[in-house]
Order: structure tokens, then C-alpha cells, then sequence
């Protein structure tokens, strides 16, 4: 887009120029400004050599100086709606790992719906981060009016919001967080530190109520390099470290129920009769973990041998709180496309949407397993897990 104004005002200089009888010393007040550096073509970005976590960003190609574009009015309107009165969102989704994604893509086809005046393009990139910069790269092409991105990873994204922010197109995050660039609207999503931290305190009340002296947990992370997976691990670090807690081994399970399965069944041989906490950083690895441990005749639950501790609290993890199975569920709550609608609609009508939007969490658990706890000296409260909060939850 900044290409495209830097054309037309060069072209409106050299008519003036023309018509003036190329008197244009003195060049019209408008192209007087010093003309702004067309963005350069993005340097492909080396990964750092310390960045241990994938990044999405492949290294970006070598570009030829893009050719000069098509003159574009020159004042930046807020996108009308296209021919049919639809506007045009591009949505780059994570993938299909787990219950949470499915509520979250479900979410945002009912609300980015023909019948709420929208067209929504919608790529599945199947965790795979190549995939999802080569879709936000499709929408650029396909001229959307806005696109919706829930990075995978955190990482590897300031080339390609850069190009959709040369092609004059707003971009929303949802969920999941990017890291290394600003190049965006609005993110709306979870806190997901304190969740990792809620986990950690509930635990510390929970172990002192249940007499429990000792904690030795084993923790099957989210996907590596998701800002899901890095606050709920640092912020239940956090609180392990500060009371002395033991973490046995963290390895991650990918945000799925094989990859929990696998790690869990790992754990069950290499820390038999070592371990009283299994954090699942989601339901769905929980679900795996669950299984491994039926396999290894490890007891889970309130009252056995394991305090299963899992994140999203989706209706499929509360029926196992509800079956004693998970003793405490910490939600991330995927229904933001709403939020994510009302950031559309502020840009719609001119205005200037809040840069970072909080979806509020809750957690659950069994009337027994309910205790106090704070985070960060906050008083949180707990939802004792009933079939009406089943019924309701997502
Ligand atoms: C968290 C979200 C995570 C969920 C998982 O906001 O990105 O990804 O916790 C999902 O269930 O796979």
C-alpha cells in the first residue's frame, strides 16, 4: 500500500510538473514531503543460531525491487465490502489438533458467515508453519479485506506481515501470540502464563489440603515454540521452583492425544513409582496420558496414585473432571471469533481497535478439589464441574 501511494504521488508530481511546463522547481506541497522509503525487499531472515524454537519464517527469497504498481486512491478507505456486499476475511488456522481447534474454527465459521455479510477464506495449515505463511501469502493474492492468522509458533512472522501490510491489508491474532513483529491490529486470546501459573498455585493449596508433602511432576507440553506451550510451562515452572517442586521431565505431546499417549507411555518406564503430577498442557494429550496409564496400571484422579492436572477444559476434559479422572481443568477459552468481529467492525467504521484484547478463563474442578488460591496476589475462584456446566461449556 505504501508503494502504491509513493506512485500515485509521483505520478500527480509529474503531471503537475507536465501542465507547469515542467516549472516544477518547486514541486506541488503534496510531493514535497520527502518521498518514504518504499519498504525494502524483505532480507531473508537467518534464524538466530540461540532461537531454539521453530520458527514459521523460511528464509525469505531474494525479491526483485517489486515493479511500480497500478495508481491506488490515495486516501486509505476502510475496505468496502466487495461486489456481492460480503467482506473478505482470511483466516489462517492452526490446524485440527484437538478439541479446543475445533471450537475455535467452529466459532469463527458461525460468526464469518455469508449470512453476517462476510466471505470467509478459510486454510486448515495442519501444524505445519510453512503451510500457514504460504495461506497468509494466498490471501494477500486473493486482495482479502482482512486476515485472521492463530500462529503456530511465535516466531518467523515480521516478513510476511510486512507484505501484508505493504498490500494495505489488516491483520487480527487470534489466540496464539507472535513474538517478532508489531505488524498487526489487534491480538485477542488468553493469558496464557497465568494459567500455567493458576495450575501451580491450585497445586500448592491442593498438595497442603491433601497433606501431600513431596511433589514430583512429569509435564507433557503443548506444541514446541506455541506461546501456549511457553506460558503455561514458564508460569507452572514458576511456581514449581518457588516451592521446591521436583519436574521430573517435560517433553512435549504436540497439543494431541497420540502425542500424549507416546510421552505418557515413555514416562510410565522411565519413572515408574516416581511420580505423584502429570500436567497435560491440553485436554487431548490428557486424554493419551490417560490411556498410557490405564495401560501401566497407573492410578489417576482424586484419591490415587497420579494428580492429573490439563488445560482447555473443553466438554470432553470437564466429563473426565466429572469422572474423577482429571482432578483439575484450566481453561483457554477458543470462542473469541466474536471479539475478533467487533475489532472488524471498529476498523469497518473508521476507528481504532484496543491493540491487545483478553479473553477471560476459568477454571474447574470437583466441589473436593475446589480450594483458595491467588495468582500474582489476585483471588481466583473455581467452578465445581456439574452436568449443567458440561452442558454449557464448549
Ligand atoms: C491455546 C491453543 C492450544 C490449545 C490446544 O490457546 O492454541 O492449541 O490449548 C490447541 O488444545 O491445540
Amino acid at each position: 500500500m505504501k508503494r502504491k501511494i509513493l506512485s500515485v504521488l509521483l505520478t500527480a508530481a509529474f503531471v503537475a510538473a507536465t501542465i507547469a511546463g515542467c516549472g516544477g522547481s518547486q514541486p506541488a506541497a503534496d510531493t514535497a514531503a520527502p518521498a518514504q522509503e518504499a519498504a525494502p525487499a524483505p532480507a531473508a531472515e537467518a534464524p538466530k543460531a540461540e532461537e531454539p524454537a521453530p520458527a514459521a519464517e523460511e528464509a525469505a527469497p531474494a525479491e526483485e525491487a517489486a515493479p511500480a504498481e497500478e495508481a491506488a486512491p490515495a486516501e486509505e478507505a476502510a475496505p468496502a465490502a466487495d461486489a456481492g456486499g460480503l467482506i473478505n476475511v482470511g483466516f489462517a488456522q492452526v490446524g485440527h489438533e484437538s478439541d479446543w481447534r475445533t471450537a475455535s474454527t467452529k466459532s469463527a465459521q458461525d460468526v464469518f458467515s455469508e449470512a453476517n455479510g462476510y466471505n470467509l477464506s478459510f486454510v486448515d495449515c495442519d501444524n505445519d508453519s510453512a503451510a500457514q505463511l504460504e495461506a497468509v501469502r494466498g490471501f494477500i493474492e486473493q486482495g482479502v479485506d482482512y486476515i485472521i492468522i492463530d500462529p503456530i509458533v511465535s516466531t518467523g512472522w515480521d516478513t510476511v506481515l510486512t507484505e501484508c501490510d505493504d498490500a494495505g491489508i489488516p491483520v487480527i491474532v487470534i489466540d496464539r501470540t507472535i513474538d517478532d513483529s508489531d505488524k498487526y491490529v489487534s491480538w485477542v486470546g488468553s493469558d496464557f502464563l497465568t494459567e500455567g501459573k493458576a495450575a501451580g498455585e491450585w497445586l500448592k493449596s491442593y498438595v497442603e489440603k491433601q497433606g501431600i508433602k513431596e511433589v514430583n511432576a512429569l509435564i507433557i507440553q503443548g506444541t514446541t515454540g506455541s506461546s501456549a506451550q511457553i506460558g503455561r510451562t514458564d508460569g507452572f515452572k514458576e511456581i514449581a521452583d518457588r516451592e521446591g517442586w521436583t519436574i521430573l521431565d517435560m517433553q512435549t505431546g504436540d497439543f494431541t492425544e497420540e502425542g500424549g499417549q507416546q510421552v505418557m507411555e515413555s514416562y510410565c518406564k522411565s519413572y515408574a513409582g516416581k511420580f505423584n503430577v502429570v500436567v497435560c498442557e491440553n485436554d487431548n494429550e490428557a486424554f493419551g496420558a490417560m490411556t498410557a496409564m490405564d495401560n501401566a496400571g497407573v492410578t489417576y484422579g482424586p484419591g490415587n496414585d497420579v494428580i492429573l492436572i490439563s488445560y482447555d477444559a473443553c466438554t470432553a476434559g470437564l466429563k473426565e473432571v466429572k469422572a474423577g479422572k482429571i482432578t483439575a481443568d484450566f481453561e483457554c477459552n477458543p470462542l473469541a471469533a466474536p471479539t475478533v468481529e467487533g475489532v472488524i467492525k471498529t476498523l469497518q467504521s473508521g476507528g481504532t481497535p484496543e491493540a491487545k484484547i483478553l479473553v477471560p478463563d476459568n477454571w474447574y474442578a470437583l466441589k473436593d478439589q475446589i480450594v483458595d488460591f491467588s495468582v500474582d496476589g489476585k483471588a481466583m475462584s473455581m467452578i465445581e464441574v456439574t452436568d449443567e456446566v458440561i452442558e454449557a461449556q464448549y
